[in-house]
């Protein structure tokens, strides 16, 4: 789908600030994707849509988690959750998008997941790192994205996990097994 034309669909459904932070996430997508490798139409692609489902009613979303056979056990857990998946499902039902991977990128960029492939990783990234973001730490992941894709989403994911438990908020577990499959790929000192 043409830019433009992703983005009139967005529009609609975001308020200006969310919008905003979009266009964001679309501009560092592309920047990292040219970076690492990875394909920039479906980075731009998956960017635009991430949050196509952020002001969706909870019941709607709620409805579309287990009619859809998605996790159930994400409605035990911060609503923040749910906008993923289901912004993965309207991305494809409303809009029409039907690659796999911009889909998953989707659909993982809130949790994360354990082996996320490296459109998955762009997309979180992006989300966390867009120029809007202002938030501790943010800084150190943007230098650390410079360089190491790996390095950056780990600091990410860790800095998400830290936010949560300092607020005593329950962390989805695949928040965690994607910090662990990381960390065991790259983390710190081993064994
Ligand atoms: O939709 P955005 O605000 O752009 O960003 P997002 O989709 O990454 O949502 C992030 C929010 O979700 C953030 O404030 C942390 C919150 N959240 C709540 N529970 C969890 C969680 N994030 C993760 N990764 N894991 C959780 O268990
Ligand atoms: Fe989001
Ligand atoms: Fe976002």
């Amino acid at each position: 789908m043409e830019r433009e034309a992703a983005l009139s669909l967005v529009k609609v459904q975001l308020t200006e600030h969310r919008y905003l932070h979009t266009i964001g996430v679309m501009e560092t997508a592309i920047t990292l994707a040219k970076r690492f490798g990875a394909d920039d139409k479906k980075a731009e692609t998956a960017a635009i849509f991430h949050d196509y489902a952020k002001f969706r009613p909870k019941d709607e979303m709620k409805s579309i988690i287990v009619e859809q056979g998605f996790p159930v056990d994400l409605l035990d857990y911060n609503a923040e959750l749910w906008h993923a998946p289901v912004g993965a499902f309207l991305a494809k039902t409303e809009a029409g998008i039907e690659d796999k991977e911009v889909l998953d990128a989707i659909r993982f960029h809130t949790s994360g997941r354990p082996e996320m492939a490296l459109l998955e990783k762009i997309i979180y990234l992006a989300d966390y790192i867009e120029p809007g973001r202002h938030f501790p730490g943010v800084e150190d992941v943007r230098k650390l994205a410079e360089e190491d894709l790996d390095q950056a989403l780990l600091q990410a994911i860790q800095n998400t996990i830290f936010f949560l438990m300092k607020k005593k908020q329950p962390v989805y577990p695949e928040t965690f097994n994607a910090y662990n499959d990381l960390s065991q790929k790259i983390g710190g000192l081993t064994k």
